[in-house]
């Protein structure tokens, strides 16, 4: 039954191996950062895949919430209507991919999104619709085809134009982030759409793009801070400790145990664990520009292999929407490199640049 929860099934109908879905829209396949071959049917495919989601997000929205209950959530009274038209600009954007895909085209799946009134409505529209002008900008050097990446530009400034119209008319703060918009390929694009999407038809064609590990911030959203520590979760890895302890034998994993309990015993940690523990970053990705920042476990006294909760001290100078993942190392934030992800933070600013304490994400 479709309406089955099958988070795996979605997985797989999205998984990396199958690639034997041929090009139709362009023949010509170029590599994302990970080394997926992708063509351009399957980037219009997955921006197909982002516009029927807000299409299903405005929907429910607008279903949900009557311009009464926009004016108890302290909404202007112009929201709802200019909420009706991003409805609908969305509405032209998935009937324009999908004549363009004609039978390849993907089908909506079915969204949980999780806002209860007007306001977190809103709020939430324009991370997607920052997540949608992030995903456009990244997508871009991927396209072949010159008249495609006019389109897709075009969509992306009106998603950037939605975007900002929510974050300053409506939630009345700042408009833009950075000077730059802050591309994310696809493989973290996705990781953040399909945080609302449950299942999808089994018919639909086999994009070749996966989603990271979650990383979720467990700091709360007033205390989330630019030169504050962070608190983060993530699992490190599973294959990164069985490469560096490869051919750990079943003798090795008894000396372990012996060894675990007393951290000091310095001279037997290497016959248990690989001498090295492994040491991650958070990567913020802000407009043109990565920070890396280093990821401690937050309980100090837990091995990094062991440890889901981290912590780490963010730069003083963020602004704006920032998107963090966690990388093994503190030079790249490729899908390669990338652990987990993809965390949304956001650091509104006032009209003086003085950031304030209130976020979008606060809901
Ligand atoms: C759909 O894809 C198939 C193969 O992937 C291709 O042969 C066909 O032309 C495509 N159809 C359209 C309408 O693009
Ligand atoms: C709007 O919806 C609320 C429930 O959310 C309902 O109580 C109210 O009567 C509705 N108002 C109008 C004008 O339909
Ligand atoms: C954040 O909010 C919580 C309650 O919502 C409050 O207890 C805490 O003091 C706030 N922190 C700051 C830094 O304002
Ligand atoms: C931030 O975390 C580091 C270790 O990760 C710790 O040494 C430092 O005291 C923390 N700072 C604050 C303000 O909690
Ligand atoms: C323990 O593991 C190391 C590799 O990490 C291996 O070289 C060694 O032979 C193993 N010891 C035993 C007793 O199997
Ligand atoms: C581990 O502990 C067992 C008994 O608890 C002991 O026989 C064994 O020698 C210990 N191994 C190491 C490497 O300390
Ligand atoms: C463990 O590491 C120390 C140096 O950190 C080294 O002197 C010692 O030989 C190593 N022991 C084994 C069994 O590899
Ligand atoms: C930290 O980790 C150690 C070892 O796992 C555990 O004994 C201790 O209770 C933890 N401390 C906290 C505050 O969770
Ligand atoms: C910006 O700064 C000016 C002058 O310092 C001040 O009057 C104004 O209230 C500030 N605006 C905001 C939004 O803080
Ligand atoms: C990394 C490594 O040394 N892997 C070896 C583990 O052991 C198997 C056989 O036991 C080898 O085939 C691997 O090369």
């Amino acid at each position: 039954m479709l309406l089955t929860k099958i988070s795996a099934a979605f997985a797989t109908v999205l998984s990396v191996s199958s690639l034997s879905q041929a090009a139709a829209v362009p023949v010509e396949k170029r590599e994302s950062d990970d080394g997926v071959q992708i063509n351009d049917m399957d980037i219009l495919n997955f921006a197909l895949t982002l516009e029927h989601l807000e299409v299903a997000y405005y929907t429910q929205g607008l279903n949900k919430f009557n311009a009464t209950d926009f004016k108890d959530a302290g909404l202007p009274d112009f929201a709802r209507g200019r909420f009706e038209e991003i409805l609908m600009n969305e509405q032209t954007h998935v009937d324009t991919l999908s004549e363009a895909l004609g039978a390849n085209a993907t089908n909506p799946c079915l969204y949980e999104f999780p806002f209860t009134d007007a306001k977190a409505f809103a709020k939430l529209s324009a991370i997607l619709e920052t997540v949608g002008a992030s995903a456009y900008t990244g997508a871009a050097a991927l396209l072949s085809d010159p008249t495609l990446i006019t389109e897709a530009a075009s969509i992306l400034a009106t998603e950037a134009r939605q975007a900002a119209w929510v974050k300053s008319a409506v939630i009345k703060q700042n408009p833009w982030s950075l000077p730059f918009e802050t591309p994310l390929d696809l493989m973290q694009a996705f990781s953040l759409a399909s945080s609302f999407i449950q299942v999808c038809p089994y018919s639909n064609p086999d994009i070749p793009i996966s989603t990271f590990p979650a990383l979720t911030v467990s700091t709360p959203m007033n205390e989330t801070r630019p030169g504050h520590n962070i608190t983060v979760q993530f699992w490190p890895p599973m294959s990164y400790f069985e490469s560096s302890s490869s051919n750990m034998t079943s003798s090795n994993m008894t000396s372990s145990s012996n060894s675990t309990d007393s951290g000091s015993d310095s001279s037997s940690s290497n016959s248990t664990m690989p001498s090295m523990e492994p040491q991650y970053f958070l990567a913020l990705l802000s407009g043109l520009d990565k920070h890396f920042v280093p990821l401690s476990p937050a309980n100090t006294s837990q091995s990094a292999y062991l440890t889901y909760e981290w912590t780490a001290m963010l730069p003083e100078d963020l602004k704006g929407t920032v998107f963090a993942i966690v990388t093994t190392d503190d030079t790249m934030a490729m899908d390669s490199n990338t652990i987990a992800g993809v965390a949304i933070l956001d650091f509104p600013f006032n009209s003086n640049g003085t950031l304030i304490m209130e976020s979008y994400g606060d809901m």
